[in-house]
């Protein structure tokens, strides 16, 4: 514990909170109003660190990360605070004497759930290690008014309810109407002369007002604490007198309905683009107010805004950002009037992009008339970086007018982002060896061709505080009591353990503690889906977003196979084996939707089945999110990492997966070839077809799925399943979707474009293999703790240190309280 924190007072507060907060003794208080007097009794504790923190920065005039970014898959704050502040054991006695439960009471959270997967969550594991390293970082972000939707499952269909995690308002936030920002949409640019010089004006245009909300970010026991600053937006004048006195009634209604729009909903899109006018909106709205206040802010201290890059960096968490480089680019030529030249040189020194996905539909493209409808001031700047861009290109590729068509900024009617996030970096990355070397060689090889110096790779992490301190607390315990804890903030640490990994009395206390936990998963699963699983069985766990590469199909499939052969031969040597799936589909992906449909359906005949002694279960965890994952990845005995070659850009849940001692089964794709290389290929599960060959069978188009379907009579079986009623006797066409999928050309695309087909017998003999290797308990101890004690690379403060290396360059602050 750290010094300062005292129970007594502590206990107080808590008391005096729901006393001035709900006029409410303590026995009279619910459990929630309970747990928001207890927020804001540890918010009593961070105030002051977060004061000084900020002080220090000021003080030391430090250079400070703006991580831009739409989503930040916060999950919940109370519990990791308190872990942060070093106070757990505390105020759980605290709360234990006054009668109260820390788990439940961290139960009353709703997951702070502004993202949709992968990448809001890594922010998420950023934020936490920016802190805990002590860097001096914003995150900047949408206040979205609902998160990521609330799965319930409903006949076995996912159905979308919207998440009201603000309903009882958010006790750890700060509301900063002092730095309220206008932004501006709409309208048109008026050219004029001022002084010898051109203006530019915008006139006729809409405003918001965009108003920040401030979010602690507790650094692990030093007294850090960061700040998440998310923008909510308000109307300029709710009915301004202005625009009644002119009987403008319609513009007054219009203004107050732009505001409440654009933090309305978060899109639940993971790695793909709708193209929607609200999200482009959202994208100008968060960015035009944070960059604009980050200048204010810097220019409150210093007086050359030339200089403003040697304090402050950008990072464009994806292409959602990338107005960003507009924007700062208007702020210096139209408010500080700095030269084109200048201001190029100031925000190509600002700006660094990361990119997290090569999937196509995922790539942002503006129609060009919706872009300089909306942003007229920012699109006139585009095009003159476009242009500018176009003369550099053809410098250096003289006459090549593909180039031009492939790299242009603006082209067949289309802004597009990624390219502008490029132009306007000074560095460009991958999130993990083989993503970066797909981006360098396929798909964005022109652009690395002609700027090499800006292309390089940050492998992802995870924050260990909160998957395996948080998450896992027996293991994290047991680990301290082996090897100190120096791993918490310093996973490569964890690397000791292999001092241990022969010693039977620790292979059986660390296998042990998964029993443990894979109750506590059976319990929960038996609470929310009624289903009763074997904690004796190998719980085989596949859980994040739900997309057709990402291949859950395969992992049903080869279910229904293991089945059939079950049936066929129901003495059949087999570990029993809990199939346990988490995954929310994007509210418009009908595919992805029957998928869930599917699972289910199978779920429904195999638990139900009798005749095969439980040696199969299928669950699907309703409302997967970052709170049920932390339970889950404790749990796990495999992690399912079975996307197709080259389509996962990284991954993280693989990451989370193996800390936590689950092993790997898993194509060579985005990260799991650096675990593969940590842990090495003899304690994880590789099968599949390589990166390499699917982008060659991807080119010339020679892959045939038919060939595999004719030739094999246990998939043809499997897939005569999916239309022959066998799970969906009511409908037998209900599946006939994923089935023309498979073997079927869909319009544009081959039939299985995720090849599903030709690595199902590879995935299938990966899976025996397990089987087999998991009858070894003493083979299975050693590598589940090998595992763990191979994850030190995966730490998020890793991968902070080697962005602040390469690209950020910050300096440690310290902070004394
Ligand atoms: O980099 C974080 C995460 C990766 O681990 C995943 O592999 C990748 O799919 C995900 N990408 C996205 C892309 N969204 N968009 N655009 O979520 O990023």
């Amino acid at each position: 514990m750290k010094t300062g924190f005292d129970k007594e007072v502590f206990k107080k507060s808590v008391i005096y909170n729901v006393k001035s907060q709900f006029r409410k003794t303590l026995e009279e208080a619910t459990p929630e109003q309970v747990y928001q007097a207890v927020c804001y009794a540890v918010k009593d504790v961070i105030i002051d660190e977060w004061i000084a923190t900020h002080k220090e920065y000021e003080k030391q005039d430090s250079k400070t990360l703006y991580y831009l970014s739409m989503e930040f898959l916060m999950g919940r704050a109370l519990g990791n605070n308190i872990i942060n502040i070093m106070a757990r054991d505390e105020i759980k006695e605290a709360l234990d004497e006054m009668g109260f439960d820390l788990n439940l009471i961290e139960d009353q959270e709703p997951d702070a759930a502004l993202g949709n997967g992968g990448l809001g969550r890594l922010a998420a594991c950023f934020l936490d290690s920016l802190a805990t390293l002590g860097y001096p970082a914003y995150g900047c972000g949408i206040r979205y008014r609902y998160g990521m939707f609330k799965q319930k499952i409903v006949d076995g269909y996912q159905v979308e309810v919207p998440d009201e995690w603000l309903k009882n308002g958010n006790p750890f936030e700060v509301r900063r109407s002092e730095y309220a920002t206008e932004v501006k949409f709409g309208g048109y640019v008026r050219t004029v002369w001022e002084n010898g010089r051109e203006k530019f004006v915008q006139e006729g245009y809409q405003s918001v007002m965009a108003v920040p909300y401030d979010l602690p970010v507790v650094g692990y026991g030093n007294n850090v604490v960061n700040t998440l600053r998310i923008w909510d937006a308000q109307p300029i004048n709710t009915f301004s007198l202005d625009a009644f006195d002119r009987g403008d009634y319609q513009k007054a209604v219009e203004q107050e309905n732009l505001a409440k729009n654009i933090c309305e909903v978060l899109y639940p899109n993971d790695n793909h683009y709708a193209g929607k006018e609200l999200r482009l909106r959202q994208q100008y709205f968060f960015i035009s107010a944070s960059v604009q206040r980050a200048v204010l802010k810097y220019m409150e201290k210093h007086d050359d805004v030339r200089k403003f890059y040697e304090k402050n960096v950008f990072q464009l968490n994806d292409t959602h950002p990338t107005v960003a480089v507009a924007e700062l680019m208007r702020i210096l030529l139209d408010d500080y009037g700095l030269t084109w030249d200048e201001a190029w040189e100031v925000t190509t020194k600002t700006c660094a992009y990361t990119n997290h996905t090569i999937m196509a539909e995922a790539l942002e493209k503006w129609p060009i008339e919706l872009f300089s409808r909306l942003l007229p001031r920012i699109y006139q700047i585009v095009e003159e970086i476009n242009r500018r861009f176009i003369i550099q290109i053809q410098q250096k590729y003289p006459g090549d007018q593909q180039k031009i068509a492939k790299m242009a900024i603006i082209y067949d009617g289309q802004v597009k982002m990624a390219h502008m996030a490029i132009a306007g970096s000074f560095s460009v990355n991958g999130v993990a060896q083989l993503h970066t070397e797909i981006l360098k060689k396929q798909e964005l090889k022109d652009f690395y061709e002609m700027m090499p110096e800006k292309f390089n790779n940050k492998t992802n992490g995870i924050t260990q505080r909160r998957f395996l301190l948080h998450g896992n607390p027996l293991l994290a315990d047991w680990v301290t009591s082996k090897i100190g804890d120096e791993w918490i903030t310093d996973l490569s640490a964890i690397s000791k353990l292999k001092l241990y990994v022969d010693d039977e009395k620790c292979q059986h206390e660390f296998m042990n503690i998964k029993y443990q936990n894979k109750i506590r998963l059976a319990k929960y699963i038996k609470e929310h889906n009624g289903i009763d699983v074997d904690p004796r069985s190998i719980f085989d766990v596949q859980v994040k977003r739900l997309h057709e590469y990402k291949r859950q199909l395969m992992n049903i499939l080869h279910v229904m196979y293991l089945y059939n052969q079950l049936k066929d031969n129901p003495e059949m040597d087999m570990v029993p084996r809990t199939f346990i799936f988490g995954a929310k589909a994007a509210a418009g992906y009908k595919r992805a939707k029957l998928t869930i449909k599917l699972i289910n359906s199978v779920a429904d005949v195999i638990n139900n089945d009798p005749t095969i002694n439980g040696k199969i279960k299928v669950v699907f965890i309703e409302d997967y999110r970052v709170s049920n994952a932390e339970i889950i990845f404790a749990a796990a005995d495999v992690s399912e990492q079975i996307s197709t070659a080259s389509k996962e850009a990284s991954g993280t849940g693989n990451m989370k997966f193996m800390l936590n001692g689950a092993l790997t089964l898993g194509t060579m794709d985005g990260a799991n070839v650096e675990i593969v290389e940590e842990v090495g290929a003899d304690h994880a599960f590789i099968f599949g077809t390589s990166s390499d060959e699917i982008i060659r069978m991807e080119h010339d188009r020679s892959y045939n799925p038919m060939e595999i379907f004719n030739n094999d009579q246990d998939i043809r079986r499997v897939l005569m399943q999916l239309i022959n009623g066998y799970y969906s006797p009511q409908d037998p066409e209900l599946f006939r979707d994923i089935y023309n999928s498979l073997l079927n050309t869909q319009s544009s695309d081959r039939a299985d474009t995720y090849f599903i087909l030709k690595d199902f017998k590879m995935y299938a003999d990966a899976q025996r293999r397990i089987n087999e290797a998991y009858k070894d308990e003493q083979w299975w101890a050693r590598t589940a703790m090998l595992n763990t004690a191979s994850s030190g690379k995966f730490s998020s403060d890793r991968t902070i240190e080697e962005y602040v290396r390469d690209i950020w360059h910050l300096e440690k602050v310290k902070v004394e309280v």
